[in-house]
């Protein structure tokens, strides 16, 4: 799936360039799954590392049976004044049935990167614009969430994602330790990750294929673990 391609390749760029870089390491329960079911092949892979300015920087890449799915956050280390990077993909053949990206913010929309990627979100169409559920109340007012069809979508959502990460790349070279607001920063970034466990579409797909209880472990120690 060239989409999925294309978009770990920009990640795993942008990735490369943090200060300090190194991997973590995954519980190996979770790093690789691989199972063969009556719905199709399950096949996820976990990467993780952290760096100076982040406690955490992930990537998923799966198969759910005929689903294909990128799944990226990157969490700051709340001592910093860092934002929430994100990016989640849908598909199913050639059809990107939700491509969501966003910098989403812990502490208020002060931070100068929100400056930076208004220019660059304004700057992007995406002609089959999806509504967010409520819980996306927690993503910025930058963020784009589409349904992408054409080959021109797909590049566009790549590229939109390659220009927010030139810019978190640079936030996080520019940031400097600094406690003042680490609290707030802290609290606002658990209710990022209570937020996203609201999303019942993720939920009901991992309890589908792996049970509930897995389900839920998965949830809340991979994909939205509280700093
Ligand atoms: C939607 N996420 C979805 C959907 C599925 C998943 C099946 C519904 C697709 C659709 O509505 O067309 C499933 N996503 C997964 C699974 C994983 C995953 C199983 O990452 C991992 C194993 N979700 C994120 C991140 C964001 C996000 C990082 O993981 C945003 C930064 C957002 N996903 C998100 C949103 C929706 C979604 C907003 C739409 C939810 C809705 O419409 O109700």
């Amino acid at each position: 799936m060239e989409i999925i391609d294309t978009l770990t390749k920009i990640i795993k760029k942008h990735q490369e360039s943090l200060p300090n870089v190194e991997s973590l390491d995954v519980d190996s329960e979770f790093e690789t799954v691989l199972h063969d079911t009556d719905d199709g092949k399950l096949d996820i892979k976990n990467e993780m590392y952290y760096c100076t300015g982040l406690r955490k920087v992930h990537t998923e890449i799966a198969k759910l049976g005929s689903l294909n799915i990128v799944h990226c956050i990157w969490y700051p280390d709340p001592e910093f004044d860092l934002p929430i990077f994100g990016v989640d993909i849908v598909a199913v053949k050639d059809i990107v049935s939700a491509a969501i990206t966003d910098i989403s913010p812990v502490d208020g929309l002060e931070n100068d990167i929100f400056e930076d990627i208004e220019d660059i979100s304004d700057s992007f169409y995406f002609p089959q614009e999806r509504v967010l559920p409520e819980w996306g109340e927690v993503f910025s007012p930058y963020c784009k969430f589409a349904r992408l069809t054409s080959d021109k979508e797909k590049k566009n959502f790549c590229d939109i994602v390659d220009q927010y990460l030139d810019i978190f790349v640079g936030a996080v070279w520019g940031a400097s330790r600094d406690s003042s607001r680490s609290e707030h920063r802290y609290f606002g970034q658990i209710d990022y990750c209570q937020h996203q466990m609201k999303n019942d579409k993720t939920r009901n797909i991992l309890i589908n294929y792996f049970g509930k209880e897995w389900a839920e472990r998965y949830m809340t120690e991979i994909l939205f673990d509280e700093p």
